[in-house]
């Protein structure tokens, strides 16, 4: 799992099928001497009692006793590095360009392009029962697992187990853990095979269990689903959640766009929609110049570099992506790999700059400053949320700059300098 940056394997594994939204406060845990939360899932005693009581909510929804003391048969402490993994903070916000370039890799399309030839007859059917075109399934697909050569290997029920007694998301993990032990019941599936992500997610697709018992679907016909070792129940499986996540059959999910000299950037936005005939009339058209399709759907734009980089049209699917993974980087990844793979052209913008990303402890500089200026009423935190987006705009309205929420090394200096 650590063969491309060892910090994008972490982003992609972690931020797997339809994680909940990560809650980043830590409340109330220790403080170590370095300054580190503890987790109370640590303490071994603790850690015994919690596990005793999880087993038991686990019995009263419906898992069988004998299933639920096969599967903790091994555990007997906390996985510390879970813990230590769930604390961390990213130290870099990583770039647009570093992120495309990892997850859109030339090794990435041209193995994708090999497994739609492989697997194409397979996928063709899925397609046609759930309405979601093979080179976007072979795309979640590569960029989840590597295509299947990069599962996990945390043991998954220990990993929901020390999430569950650890604070910060227990009810949550908690649930998770309910549904791996409901999937092993009835799915028969070992759970010496169920290994994945830190967090919790495992398989092809690196479902997260809830993802699994909602929408996994046997597709093989042998009884189980299996989204270890079966790839038609891995294509059904995550067609089906596409699809019950309002996926629409033959459509894409973004494409590149040109923004006119004196576009709004503060409407650039995923939150902010419009329909294409609002877009036109601000200017917007495809790279080639032709204007927007006619859509009775609504439509947002994303700067995943700022002004200075790539527009893109997201479309109705891009929220459907986006319903496995709230990131746009990831949505955008998906987008660019299935075009690729499709044999389409993925973006015609070229990095035409670079420069050093910034640091979690920048951003913390950048609000404080942000917050002195009297444009961030908040506590610093070192993350780039909506309210940093929306203090870095009103700061950029105040100074005359293009609004685009972005925060760069420009901003940087302009705000080290400010007065
Ligand atoms: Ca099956």
């Amino acid at each position: 799992m650590m063969r491309l940056s060892a910090l994008l394997s972490l982003v992609l594994l972690s931020g797997c099928a339809a994680q909940a939204q990560q809650n980043t406060t830590i409340t109330g845990s220790g403080i170590d001497a370095s300054g580190q939360p503890v987790s109370a899932a640590l303490d071994e005693s603790a850690f015994r009692a919690c596990v005793l009581n999880l087993q038991s909510n686990a019995m009263a929804r419906g898992i069988p006793q004998n299933v639920v003391q096969h599967a903790f048969a091994t555990i007997t402490t906390a996985d510390a590095r879970v813990i230590e993994l769930d604390r961390r903070q990213p130290e870099f916000l990583l770039s647009f360009w570093r992120y495309v370039g990892n997850s859109v890799s030339e090794d990435r399309i041209a193995k994708g392009r090999q497994m739609l030839a492989q697997h194409g007859q397979l996928l063709r059917r899925v397609q046609a029962q759930y309405g979601v075109q093979p080179e976007v399934l072979v795309s979640f697909w590569g960029l989840e697992s590597n295509f299947g050569a990069i599962m996990g290997d945390f043991p998954t029920i220990r990993s929901l187990a020390t999430l569950a007694c650890d604070e910060r998301r227990a009810a949550f993990f908690a649930n998770e853990l309910t549904e791996a032990l409901r999937m092993i019941a009835f799915d028969r599936i070992d759970p010496a095979i169920m290994r994945g992500s830190w967090a919790g997610a495992f398989g092809n697709t690196q479902f997260m269990p809830s993802t699994f018992t909602g929408n996994a679907v046997d597709y093989d016909g042998d009884g189980r689903r299996d989204m270890f070792r079966s790839l038609p129940d891995v294509f059904a499986s995550s067609a089906n959640f596409l699809q019950k996540s309002g996926w629409r059959a033959g459509e894409g999910a973004s494409y590149e766009v040109i923004l006119p000299q004196g576009f709004p950037h503060d409407q650039a936005d995923p939150s902010i929609e419009k329909t294409n005939a609002e877009w036109s009339a601000l200017g917007v058209r495809r790279v080639d110049g032709q204007p927007l399709g006619a859509t009775d759907q609504k439509t947002a734009i994303g700067l995943p570099a700022g002004h200075r980089g790539p527009a893109f049209l997201l479309l109705p699917n891009f929220k459907v992506i986006m319903r496995w993974n709230r990131s746009l980087l990831y949505g955008l990844a998906i987008s660019i790999l299935s075009e690729r793979i499709a044999g389409r052209a993925g973006m015609s913008a070229v990095q035409s700059w670079d420069e050093p990303p910034l640091s979690a402890t920048d951003i913390v500089e950048m609000q404080d400053a942000l917050r002195r200026l009297g444009h961030y009423p908040d506590p610093s935190d070192g993350l780039v949320g909506p309210k940093t987006r929306a203090a870095i705009r009103s700061y950029q309205a105040a100074s005359g700059l293009p609004q685009d929420g972005f925060p760069d090394q420009d901003l940087m200096s302009r705000l080290r300098t400010a007065r």
